[in-house]
Order: C-alpha cells, then sequence, then structure tokens
C-alpha cells in the first residue's frame, strides 16, 4: 500500500464500502454534507487541478480557511498530488501572516472568502505567491474563485510516496510569539490514529465527534478530521466562535457522541450551566487539552453530563495527545499517563533522570514527531534529541505513577527556596466558587525577591469587595503558606494564544 495518507484515511472507505457514510457536516448555515465516496472523488480533483495550475510535488501550499467542507477536500487533494498544504490559524493579524508567507515561501493561498480582508495585503508582499484561490461567492481581483480553480478537473490517484516524506506543516506560535513551521510527514497522521485515537478515545465507525479546537491546529486536526476518518465517523464542522452558547447549541443539534474542547471553554460553559439549562446530547467521551484542566472544572462537568473528561497532553511538534487520563482511569488535576505507544522520561537541569516525587522537565519519545523546525536547525537541535523530543513543560510523577503538570519550564519559580508551580496555585484559585480563571507570575517586592502575584478574572455578577483576602486565605490553608499570591489583580480576562493558552509572558512584562 502506497504511504500516501491520503489512500488509508480518504480512498481506503470506498474500498470498505462507506462511500455514502457522511464523512462531514456542517454544523450552522448552509449545513452542507459530504460523504467519503465524494471526498475520494473531489480529492482526487483538487489534486489534478493542483497539478494543471503547475503546483508541482512538494510546492507549499497555505490554507486560511475555515471549518468548512472545502477544508478536507484542499488538505487532502494536496496530499495526494504530493503538495505540502500548510493550514493556518485563522485568528492571526495581518503582518503575522506576512511573515508565515515569506518564510515557507507558499506559491498558492487558499482563503475563505471571509478572511480575505485579512490577508489581502500580506499575500500581495509575499514575492513568492503565485496563485490565490478564494472560496466563497466572489473571487477578488486577481485571484480564482474555488469552484473556477476546480472546474474540469478529473480525480486523480494519490501520487505514490514513502511514509517518511513530508506530508503538511503547521505554525505553531508556541506560548511566547515567534511562529515556527513544523514538519511532518505522511506516517505521523497514521501514528496518532493507531495509538490517542484509537487507544485512549476509542473512536469507533458509528461516532459522531465535535471539536471546538479548529483543524488548522494540531489538536483539532486529529479530533476533527483525523480520528474520524481513521474509522469512517462523522465529524461536525462548526466555523463560528466557541463560547458556552455556541457549544450547548451544536451539542443541542447535532446530537455528537464525542465533545473536545479546552479548558476555557468547559469552565465557561460550567459556571454557564450553573444558571441555564443543559441540552439533550448523547455524550459518551470528551476530550481536552492546550492546557491543563482544574481539577473543579472536570468534576463538575462529570456531574452534569455523566460522562469524564479525559484530560491529555500533546504538542504541535508530537502532532497530537501523548499523555492521557484514559477510559476508566480518570484522576482530576492530573495529566494521567503515557498514551500507549509513546515512552515519557522527566529529566532535571544536568538531563538525569527524575524519578517519582520530583520534578523535571517532560521528554516524549513516539512515532508521530514532526521532522523538525523549517529553517530554525538550532531550535530544531534543542527541541528534537534524537529519539525524543523535549516539551518545556514541568512535571512532577506522583508515586502511583500519574503525572501532574507545574508549568512551562520559565514559569516556574522559587520562593524562600522552594519551588513554586504557577499551576497548582491557580488551581486553588479557580476552586473559589466566585473564580472563573487565575493566571500566577513571579513578581519582585521590595526587597526584589520573587513572589506569586495572581490575576484573577470573577465570574459574572461576583463582586471583588472583600474577595482578596478571603483568596490569600484559601491558597495558604490549601496547598501551603509560602505559596499565597502577595498581591492580586482582577481583570476582564486574560491574555491567551488563538488556542486557549494563557500567555504567561504578558502577565510577567506587567507584573
Ligand atoms: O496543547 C496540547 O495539549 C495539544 C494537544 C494535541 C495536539 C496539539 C497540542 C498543542
Amino acid at each position: 500500500q502506497s504511504g500516501n495518507a491520503a489512500v488509508y484515511f480518504v480512498d481506503r472507505h470506498v474500498k470498505e464500502g462507506r462511500a455514502n457514510k457522511v464523512a462531514f457536516r456542517e454544523a450552522a448555515g448552509a449545513r452542507r454534507a459530504i460523504g467519503y465516496g465524494e471526498l475520494a472523488d473531489q480529492t482526487g480533483r483538487m489534486a489534478d487541478a493542483l497539478a494543471r495550475a503547475g503546483v508541482t510535488p512538494e510546492t507549499r501550499a497555505a490554507m486560511l480557511v475555515l471549518d468548512q467542507l472545502e477544508f478536507p477536500v484542499i488538505f487532502w487533494g494536496a496530499l495526494k498530488a504530493g503538495v505540502v498544504p500548510i493550514p493556518l490559524n485563522t485568528l492571526l493579524a495581518g503582518p503575522v501572516y506576512e511573515v508565515i508567507l515569506k518564510d515557507s515561501r507558499a506559491a498558492v493561498v487558499f482563503v475563505s472568502e471571509e478572511l480575505w480582508p485579512v490577508v489581502e495585503d500580506a499575500i500581495k508582499a509575499s514575492p513568492y505567491v503565485r496563485q490565490v484561490v478564494v472560496i466563497g461567492e466572489n473571487a477578488p481581483e486577481g485571484t480564482t474563485s474555488y469552484v473556477d480553480f476546480i472546474a474540469g478537473a478529473e480525480a486523480q490517484d494519490a501520487l505514490d510516496v514513502c511514509p517518511d516524506e513530508t506530508a503538511f506543516w503547521l505554525y505553531s506560535s508556541g506560548s511566547t510569539g515567534q511562529p515556527k513551521g513544523v514538519r511532518h510527514v505522511h506516517g505521523s497522521l497514521q501514528a496518532t490514529s493507531d495509538t490517542y485515537g484509537a487507544q485512549v478515545l476509542g473512536i469507533r465507525e458509528d461516532d459522531t465527534i465535535f471539536s471546538v479546537a479548529k483543524l488548522f491546529f494540531a489538536y483539532g486536526m486529529g479530533n476533527g478530521m483525523t480520528f474520524p476518518m481513521s474509522v469512517g465517523a462523522t465529524a461536525i464542522l462548526f466555523n463560528g466562535r466557541p463560547t458556552p452558547d455556541s457549544a450547548l447549541a451544536v451539542l443541542d443539534a447535532e446530537k455528537p457522541t464525542i465533545f473536545c474542547g479546552v479548558p476555557t471553554l468547559y469552565a465557561a460553559t460550567v459556571a454557564h450551566l450553573e444558571k441555564a439549562a443543559k441540552p439533550d446530547a448523547p455524550l459518551r467521551c470528551c476530550i481536552s487539552a492546550g492546557e491543563a484542566l482544574p481539577e473543579e472544572v472536570g468534576k463538575k462537568w462529570r456531574a452534569l453530563w455523566n460522562c469524564d473528561i479525559l484530560d491529555g497532553v500533546g504538542s504541535t511538534e508530537m502532532l497530537h495527545i501523548f499523555l492521557s487520563n484514559a477510559p476508566g482511569d480518570v484522576v482530576y488535576g492530573t495529566s494521567g499517563v503515557a498514551v500507549p505507544g509513546y515512552d515519557l522520561r522527566l529529566v532535571d537541569e544536568t538531563g538525569a533522570d527524575v524519578g517519582a516525587g520530583g520534578i523535571g522537565e517532560l521528554l516524549v519519545r513516539g512515532a508521530s514527531a514532526a521532522d523538525g523546525y523549517w529553517n530554525q536547525r538550532g531550535k530544531s537541535r534543542a527541541t528534537f534529541e534524537g529519539e525524543w523530543t523535549r516539551t518545556g513543560d514541568k512535571y512532577e510523577l506522583t508515586p502511583e505513577g500519574r503525572f501532574v503538570y507545574c508549568g512551562r519550564t520559565d514559569d516556574m519559580f522559587k520562593v524562600s527556596g522552594i519551588w513554586v508551580s504557577p499551576f497548582e496555585v491557580e488551581q486553588a484559585l479557580v476552586s473559589h466558587p466566585s473564580v472563573l480563571e487565575a493566571a500566577v507570575v513571579a513578581a519582585r517586592d521590595e526587597e526584589g525577591l520573587e513572589k506569586p502575584k495572581a490575576f484573577v478574572v470573577l465570574k459574572q455578577g461576583v463582586d471583588a469587595d472583600g474577595l482578596e483576602q478571603d483568596l490569600k486565605t484559601q491558597i495558604q490553608t490549601k496547598i501551603g503558606k509560602w505559596k499565597y499570591p502577595r498581591w492580586i489583580h482582577f481583570v476582564d480576562d486574560l491574555p491567551k494564544t488563538a488556542t486557549g493558552k494563557i500567555q504567561r509572558f504578558k502577565l510577567r512584562e506587567e507584573a
């Protein structure tokens, strides 16, 4: 069998009798759907259209595409043609697109018409873009409409490639800013579905899955595209902004069996459901990633839906989740254990292994690791150490063998010579009934010594008066006297990346 991932994820379903099974269904608006048979045909035509447009194998094609039916067609069509798609975060600003288009030297850009105004100037400023294809009714001057681009194309078979060939890139900006192109190979896609998809999520052909994380994000790509496609299940595509209202409306209308969220949305939805009615949805499994899920939120969600949230940890570099709680083995407040197929190690600053009870940086080994960063040799060498990939996250290994998140390696700090995990303090803050979200960083006191400082978002309608002392006392009694935040700032929201990670570096600058 060909090493082209499109053969396994797309064309195989026609041979196995799933041509009429719905692969993707749009949640709102047009409510269009596409079956596995039509997807195989359209992706074959997309491959032909790319070839006819002179887009040769290994050329990069940037995708600034919302979660809509064209996304999987372009992505898998490009893979069939040997062209390298680069799904981009649809929430970035124009100047960042300019940096990415120049860095990647993408020759083709696919754009959803809604996003054209944000990216127009960046496209014009890139000397490498030769063709722009706009998905929508009106193609602006100098661009081709999606419909015209594939008109007359005839379905082609997938190019025969080796599983080790670069299939696609994702840009990771991490929590600190500068985008890095992460190069993934064809074989990595099946590696994630054979491990996390099959052995933790346990996805089945009769599942319907809804991911609020978008397809451009590695977490969303697995949840909303490759995992359902690995078994011939159905994925719901939702191109709106995920809020408690919009997510609950999709759960109500589409009745998914699997829901994939992020901690911020779970927390806001749990708070929302204190005052609103819960819709009926046949959820059998919920998952969370992006950042650690607060214990309280997991427990409340479970009580509401009678369904656990499997909290896990992944990275763009590893493509999906490699450390997770599993069905029947959930301990809230922990990230769980290694996903079958992955090995984990904790190391100290000298590279020595850290045993149970200790804290160290997490390293991971598994078949889905990226091939490296594009044009960033120093960063590639520092992150991909042979078979092991450094995560930059600090974890504690409990005597029971579970991993507990402590923070990014550069977020941890010492108070009176003892390590403080900002995440532990944040967890203790959000367990207070008035607190919706919290972020903790180190700030210097009058003596120039580091102490915790907290930024706290209160639940709607809560008055901050008198709360500060209450919160400080709660932390002292819950997790340790020296760990309490010496300063508490009440704020309306926290700075976050597009994928929901708190940008502590921004708060550190403010502190
Ligand atoms: O941030 C995560 O936990 C994650 C999970 C799966 C895939 C990608 C990422 C970044």
